[in-house]
């Protein structure tokens, strides 16, 4: 992790009204500014300086500049971050509360995850978030997440079995391919494509919208579109920085959280819609002949993880939900 967090910079600026301080914030995430986090994070910005007339502003700390996605949570708990993107990877270590969210084959569709996540159960969720020495602004989306390698086609489980594939740093996702008969590799994100690179992993799973936005099809040659899970994005923010606001000024950052997973989830719109012709333009393979329901079968014991503890209550409310 290098060394130059910064945290809310305040910075003495006179306007019109008389001396202000203007605080410019940061808003760290693990992939290219160019990406639906980027964008996600620019419209996070837009909205909440003009909002707040210019009060706040901020910057990007993108692609991982400040660690990975369990190192910057960590850092909004310390105050040396103020936002964090953040996909749910290594969230549940924090809040296992939001194991639920991880669990492969739980979401139909976007539209279902999306009606979830904005509806009572992603209140509560983000309520739990608020527990737990962090408050959770919105939920906003990375994608449904699809199996990549270098090595061979993924049609069937067999397919990959004995396979060195990184997952993220949650326990939900790591049962869930060793189930499959993968070998499952946790790691963070800013480690994966040089581990790809030299092959210490052979495969990584991720939405269309990472594996373009991290130019995979440089070290991988075939995409399988399982489906297997999707990836729920939470936007996070100190409660260091939050407890010091005023009401007002607390509404703009839930306003400009609400902007940006708005902002996020148009470009995974356009992903889903463009994107496998441009994983094919980059040379990869892809395979779209894929019987699910092999998968979400073998896959079945990692739902132990969050029901053990938490019962069946909360994952049936969710497949309830339309
Ligand atoms: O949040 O770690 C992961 O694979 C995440 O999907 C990625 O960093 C985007």
């Amino acid at each position: 992790m290098k060394h130059f967090m910064t945290g809310l910079v305040a910075a003495a600026a006179i306007t019109a009204g008389g001396a202000q301080a203007e605080q410019s914030i940061v808003i760290g995430h693990a992939l290219s500014p160019q990406s639906h986090y980027g964008l996600g994070a620019d419209a996070f910005i837009e909205k909440l300086s003009e909002l707040s007339g210019g009060e706040f502003t901020g910057e990007q700390a993108p692609a991982g500049q400040l660690g990975g996605e369990r190192d910057m949570i960590e850092g909004l708990q310390i105050g040396s971050l103020d936002v964090v993107i953040t996909s749910t990877g290594p969230l549940g270590n924090f809040v296992p509360e939001v194991y639920v969210l991880d669990l492969p084959f739980l979401f139909r569709d976007y539209d279902h995850a999306r009606n979830v996540l904005d509806g009572d159960i992603g209140k509560e969720l983000l309520a739990k978030i608020d527990q737990n020495n962090l408050v959770g602004l919105a939920w906003s989306e990375n994608g449904f997440r699809h199996v990549t390698n270098s090595q061979r086609p993924v049609r069937t489980p067999e397919d990959l079995d004995g396979l060195k594939l990184r997952t993220m740093e949650n326990k939900v996702h790591m049962e869930a391919f060793s189930d499959l008969g993968a070998a499952p590799t946790p790691m963070a994100f800013p480690e994966l494509f040089t581990a790809l690179q030299q092959g210490v992993v052979d495969g990584q799973e991720n939405p269309i919208t990472v594996i373009s936005a991290s130019k995979f099809w440089e070290v991988q040659k075939y995409v399988s579109l399982t489906g297997h899970v999707y990836s729920p994005v939470a936007i996070l923010a100190s409660p260091i920085l939050l407890d010091s606001l005023s009401d007002e000024q607390r509404g703009w950052f839930d306003e400009a959280a609400k902007a940006s997973a708005a902002a996020t989830r148009a470009e995974v719109n356009r992903l889903e819609d463009e994107g496998v012709a441009l994983l094919r333009e980059n040379g990869m393979e892809v395979i779209t002949d894929i019987d699910k329901a092999p998968f979400a079968e073998l896959a079945e014991p990692a739902y132990a993880i969050y029901t053990d503890e938490y019962g069946t209550e909360m994952v049936d409310r969710i497949k309830a939900v339309e």
